[in-house]
């Protein structure tokens, strides 16, 4: 071990299995572990956002002209599409389960270039035109990743009732081998990644306020992910997903 190479670099917050196909290293360029699991990449970077762009984009998510967005239960409100949000434009999706119409368990938004339409779950989401706050986010990562995007999805978790359930980003429009960055701000919630032909086989990942994930590689094939409940977390928790639509 060298003497400064404890300096700067925060030891990875979650466990990677010690068997094969597994390791991490660090980059000093980006600040964060490039991660080589069995069939996939993922970069991580803890604090990749500065505290002082997380804080911001808490504030700039949640702008509107009705509430002040600090002391709102969001929960409470029943109609989103009442709130005159300043920035983004939430929706609150519905989806049929189980023969049941459901509202979506958070809210969603997305962003693009024009004509860059997004399918998932049976919801078909028109782009809205991109904002300075987004694209500022976009260059930044694109700026360290040799990757260009032209879409974002945004949701929003409102408390740790909200979640995502197992799915793969591998719809035909993300291409064969997808790269998405997932920028993530407010509550710390578990990313949970396991492999679709050993589902006892996971990475459990927290995403902290200013966190980036990059996943690459052939990883949408052969991994699926999900955001689980977390009943003790109170507060909301925003991720947007870089992403590159093909028309
Ligand atoms: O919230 C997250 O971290 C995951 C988002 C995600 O997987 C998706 O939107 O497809």
């Amino acid at each position: 071990m060298d003497l400064f190479d404890h300096l700067d670099k925060p030891p990875l917050p979650f466990c990677l299995p010690g068997q094969d196909g597994y390791k991490s290293g660090w980059s000093d360029e980006i600040s964060g572990y490039h991660i080589t699991v069995p069939n996939g990449q993922l970069f991580y970077s803890e604090s990749f956002f500065s505290k002082t762009v997380s804080d911001r984009c808490l504030e700039y998510f949640q702008d509107n002209f009705n509430f002040n967005w600090r002391d709102v239960n969001w929960k409470d409100i029943s109609d989103v599409a009442r709130v005159n949000f300043r920035n983004i434009h939430w929706k609150q999706d519905r989806i049929k389960l189980y023969g049941k119409d459901l509202p979506l368990p958070r809210l969603t938004s997305w962003y693009g270039d024009p004509g860059r339409c997004y399918t998932y779950s049976g919801i078909t989401s028109k782009p809205n035109h991109w904002n300075d706050g987004l694209l500022y986010l976009k260059r930044m990562i694109e700026r360290c990743f040799a990757v260009q995007f032209n879409s974002v999805l945004l949701n929003w978790y409102r408390d740790g009732e909200d979640y995502l359930n197992w799915h793969s980003d591998d719809e035909r429009a993300l291409g064969e081998n997808p790269t998405i960055a997932s920028a993530n701000f407010g509550e710390t919630r578990d990313f949970v990644l396991r492999r679709k032909d050993d589902k006892a086989q996971k990475l459990v990942i927290p995403l902290k306020h200013g966190t980036l994930l990059v996943m690459s590689g052939s990883l949408q094939h052969f991994w699926e992910h999900a955001v689980p409940k977390r009943k003790k977390v109170s507060g909301s928790r925003f991720n947007l997903t870089f992403r590159n639509v093909r028309l």
